[in-house]
């Protein structure tokens, strides 16, 4: 058992001697995408999955892009029926060797006054900010992200468009 203990303590130092250099936040970022945005809309958002390697709890607290004007972290509260968006203050916590998904409905990263047109296929930056003073660049790909259609509606392609 004794070696066990040795063993898990050296593959945690040399674990922690690597992460440092490769991911400095501890914390790596799946599928992120950014919802694209009809004609005459000035906001969208931002989701993505956060996986956090690091025994330590991690909150991301600032997004920056040049996309937008302003950038918050939003949640989605159910309120007297309603579904509300709320500001997260504090960031959004991710926990010792969890993941914390951002997703439409839910957590989101909300791009308000946005300064050009979001094109599905285009790649939008993002620099995330951590609570432990590391930050990481994300490159999140623009979506059209399908609205809820009625039941019974065929989709109609429109080839003219492309
Ligand atoms: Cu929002």
């Amino acid at each position: 058992m004794k070696n066990h203990k040795q063993v898990f303590m050296l593959l945690a130092i040399l674990t922690l001697a690597i992460s440092t250099q490769a991911i400095a936040s501890g914390v790596s970022v799946d599928d992120a995408y950014v919802r694209a945005t009809p004609p005459g809309q000035t906001n969208s958002a931002a989701f993505m999955t956060l996986h956090n390697h690091s025994t330590e709890s991690k909150r991301l607290i600032a997004v920056e892009s040049s996309v937008a004007d302003t950038i918050e972290l939003h949640s989605h509260q159910h309120e007297n029926g309603m579904m509300k968006m709320r500001r997260i203050k504090g960031g959004i916590e991710i926990g010792p060797h969890e993941m914390t998904t951002l997703q439409p409905g839910g957590l989101h990263v909300m791009l308000i006054g946005l300064k050009k047109k979001l094109v599905p296929g285009e790649m939008v930056q993002l620099h995330l900010k951590f609570d432990d003073g590391s930050s990481q660049d994300v490159h999140a790909e623009i979506r059209k992200l399908s609205m809820k259609m009625k039941k019974g509606s065929k989709m109609k392609m429109d080839h003219s468009m492309y």
